[in-house]
């Protein structure tokens, strides 16, 4: 099947033949968008015989499925990965280049579906496409935000949002099943009734509702036919008001209910590691999570008749706070709507949800004020209350007498409802999303839940998909990759181990370098195109690139590029080998002192990139707009990876697996899965620096820390700092970045993430790294240990630990030979 429609010439016929019909058009007239979405037809034609397949044998096997709630799909664009996955890459890039087009080119027209921040997001698109691949039952649930995050323009140093209307052009690779719509309530109030049998029972009464109406995306298996689903749910208005009814009592309602469904998945909340608290933002929540669990339901009663059964058949798994008003609304629906008792709706739903931790960042726990909550949920609020309740007396038999212990556990407390706790006393199963993240969280964090719960807390290190990362990421490496151990490393990236023997082979290594040198000619390439600057391409390639947060640490990097600058001018002879210190980092809206630092880092570019007296020693770029589509670009051309949150902060880290599996080695702090990246490849491959995890715990505990001694103690240092406010960085104005020098020395909680104090374990381990490559068989051997050792980082793995512990799938084989 496939074979026939990959065929280049059956597949060019169908590409004009779709041109025709959609636009009336031929190639010579179409345009680069037009032929996109032309090609993306006859790609979606193959996708739905499979996709069919896939759901038909789910229907008659009835797997076990994983609905994974998820605010935030970062699905990056499709196209590309689609046929990777399906192995027509090869053949369509063929079929194009015979029409004169080049297949970069055709992908570039697809916007990225960004509807995610960062890691969180798009650790649900790479556990997604291996849930797929592994050949599991799975439905992503998440929000068709019609604006995505947002489009960053860099302007005049300044970071500027602008909207991503990512729709614009309509999605090819959706579909919309308005068949499976559901009724989603706010407000109102409740009302008890008695039915005919005597038996009590609550309506939601002068409610407001929305459909929630589903679109469907395809999440197309490696190679196995199988095509699981993301459901992203849009929101249309119940009742479209209309003059007639003017008259009517019922217009205000209309109105309203308009009004509600239209600015309900307007946008994408663009806030990583941070919660707004936006009203609408509940509403959000609770929107896509009722209708998900509807659909859930619905599908389950089809074939099953027993809801008890409901554990053995399904699973949701709660992406961080953010979906866990699932836990009520699940009750709600099994007590109100199929007339369950409270023990039997409480005995599936602890059976059925699963919560997955993803930060210890304070301002990211979400807490809900109870009025707003009781208002937007009033049926939801009241089940809520009554878990509490129960929680409640659960932890006074436990601790009698003990207070605290409520104070610290209860659901319910301060006029707040804390999400994080819901989550907690309901899921069956909590994790971290690595090593160290978990223990902090069993000590720290959640210590009190862990002394009562122990059995419920466990660790899933993350992990990332090496198909787009390195198969469609890096398509040199891919290859070199393949020619060496074969193309086994696709599903199972352990056997990256046997690069190993080639680590130290130095024809290998020429090999290696010469990929990495050509992937940074590729980047070089954009840069100049996007940034109008010369990069030296035999300068070292250093990066950053992630969001823009105060403790992931962009602003120890550029301080660190300033003390470098310095020393150059102090001493223009020093020996360091060219360097382009690369950054890219979208800041939340609100958040004045990321904007600045993206400032600083701009300004600082200015001026080091115009000074011809360092002879070009070292560059600075921020690379606007960092998205999925161009890290792929990026991870492949990177020499060194800044991995350098200050420990503790970083629950795991995605990034630094792409960078290592694409063979940059690893500048970081022993944070997050940084520490089993360093067990995996060794201490000679990798750069550690700084405080340890328990070293910052300390200091936070003793409240001991005075980053005023590193300034007054170390000139260089001194000399950094007073930059910010002396004007060598801003034409003279000393106010600009006076907010980035207060918040390091002067503000309460001054340098809150430890930037001096690591400074200097910093720039040491930086100067390890300008040495080390300029040895360049020891840096080519470590480059490639680092893709040897970064099979664990497979995201195949972290699915098969969740299936194993948590989910307990089975494995299904799609047959499509018909
Ligand atoms: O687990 C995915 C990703 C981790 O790799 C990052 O370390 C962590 O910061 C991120 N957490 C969030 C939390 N979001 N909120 N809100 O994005 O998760």
């Amino acid at each position: 099947m496939r074979d026939n429609v990959f065929n280049k010439k059956v597949f060019i016929k169908s590409v004009k033949e779709n041109l025709m019909t959609q636009y009336r058009k031929d190639l010579s007239t179409a345009s680069n968008q037009e032929i996109f979405q032309a090609v993306c037809i006859s790609v979606k034609d193959v996708i739905m015989d499979e996709w069919l397949a896939t759901q038909q044998t789910f229907a008659r096997e009835q797997p076990k499925t994983v609905y994974y709630l998820s605010m935030e799909f970062l699905m990056g664009r499709a196209l590309g990965n689609i046929l990777l996955n399906l192995s027509a890459y090869d053949e369509v890039a063929e079929a194009l280049q015979e029409l004169g087009l080049d297949i970069n080119a055709i992908e570039d027209e697809e916007p990225d579906p960004a509807l995610g921040n960062g890691g969180l997001g798009r650790l649900a698109a790479c556990f997604l496409d291996s849930l797929a691949t592994l050949g599991y039952a799975a439905c992503g649930c998440g929000i068709r935000y019609r604006y995505g995050m947002f489009k960053q323009q860099i302007i005049d140093g300044f970071q500027i949002e602008v909207p991503d209307n990512w729709l614009e052009h309509g999605y090819p690779f959706e579909l919309r099943r308005p068949e499976y719509r559901y009724e989603v309530k706010f407000g109102g109030h409740v009302e008890q009734e008695v039915d005919e049998n005597g038996k009590l029972s609550f309506v939601q009464k002068d409610y407001r509702s929305v459909w929630a109406i589903p679109h469907d995306m395809p999440i197309v298996g490696y190679k196995n036919n199988l095509i699981d689903t993301l459901i992203i749910w849009d929101a249309e208005a119940k009742e479209v008001f209309s003059l007639d009814s003017f008259d009517k009592g019922d217009y205000q309602k209309a109105v309203e209910e308009e009004m509600l469904a239209r600015n309900l998945v307007d946008v994408l909340y663009p806030n990583d590691n941070h919660v707004a608290g936006k009203e609408l933002r509940l509403k959000q929540q609770y929107f896509f999570v009722s209708a998900s669990i509807q659909r859930a339901i619905e599908r389950f009663k089809q074939k099953n008749d027993n809801l008890m059964d409901m554990p053995k058949k399904i699973v949701f798994q709660m992406n961080d706070t953010h979906p866990t008003v699932a836990v009520a609304e699940l009750m709600r629906i099994l007590l109100d709507d199929e007339h369950l008792e409270w023990d039997e709706a409480w005995e599936i739903t602890t059976h059925c949800v699963a919560y997955t931790n993803h930060t210890i960042m304070a301002e990211a726990l979400e807490k809900w004020p109870i009025e707003i909550f009781e208002r937007l949920l009033p049926r939801v609020y009241q089940i809520i209350d009554e878990i509490n309740r129960r929680f409640v007396l659960e932890v006074q038999a436990r601790y009698p007498g003990n207070d605290e212990k409520i104070r610290k556990m209860a659901i319910l407390y301060d006029g707040q409802v804390r999400m994080a706790h819901l989550a907690i006393v309901a899921g069956y199963s909590i994790n971290g999303v690595a090593k160290l993240h978990t223990e902090i969280l069993k000590k720290q964090e959640l210590r009190d839940f862990y002394e009562m719960f122990p059995d419920k807390f466990n660790n899933k290190t993350n992990g990332i998909t090496q198909r787009r990362f390195l198969g469609h990421g890096n398509r040199l490496l891919a290859k070199w990759v393949t020619d060496k151990v074969g193309d086994k490393w696709y599903t199972d990236l352990s056997v990256l181990k046997e690069l190993t023997d080639y680590a130290d082979n130095p024809k290998a290594q020429e090999e290696f370098m010469e990929i990495k040198h050509k992937n940074k000619v590729r980047l070089a390439k954009y840069i100049k195109e996007h940034n109008g600057i010369d990069v030296d391409t035999n300068s070292i390639f250093d990066v950053q690139v992630k969001r823009l947060h105060e403790y992931k640490r962009q602003l120890l990097n550029i301080l660190h590029v300033m003390y470098l600058y310095n020393v150059i001018k102090e001493n223009p002879d020093v020996d360091i080998y060219p360097r382009t210190f690369i950054f890219g980092a979208k800041a939340a809206a609100g958040y004045e002192t990321a904007k600045k630092t993206i400032k600083l880092i701009n300004n600082v570019a200015e001026v080091i990139n115009n000074d011809s007296s360092i002879n070009g020693k070292i560059k600075v770029v921020f690379i606007e707009d960092y998205k999925v589509s161009n890290a792929e670009m990026i991870f492949a051309a990177a020499d060194v990876s800044e991995q350098i949150s200050t420990a503790s902060k970083e629950a795991s880290g995605t990034g630094n697996m792409k960078f290592m599996l694409n063979g940059a080695i690893t500048l970081g702090t022993l944070d997050g899965a940084n520490v089993e990246m360093y067990d995996e490849v060794g201490a000679d491959n990798i750069f550690i620096f700084g405080m340890s995890a328990d070293e910052v715990i300390e200091h936070e505990k003793r409240h001991d820390y005075n980053p005023i001694d590193y300034y007054n103690n170390d000139p260089q240092i001194k000399k950094v700092l007073n930059q910010l406010i002396d004007g060598t960085y801003s034409a003279n104005d000393r106010e600009l970045f006076r907010t980035l020098y207060n918040a390091l020395l002067h503000d309460k909680e001054a340098d809150k993430y430890f930037i001096l104090a690591d400074f200097r374990s910093y720039a040491k381990a930086q100067q390890k790294v300008n040495r080390y490559y300029q040895d360049k068989n020891s840096w080519a051997k470590s480059a490639i240990l680092n893709v040897a050792n970064a099979g664990k980082f497979s995201s195949d793995r972290t699915i098969q630990e969740y299936v194993d512990d948590i989910w307990h799938l089975d494995k299904v084989k799609i047959d499509n030979t018909g």
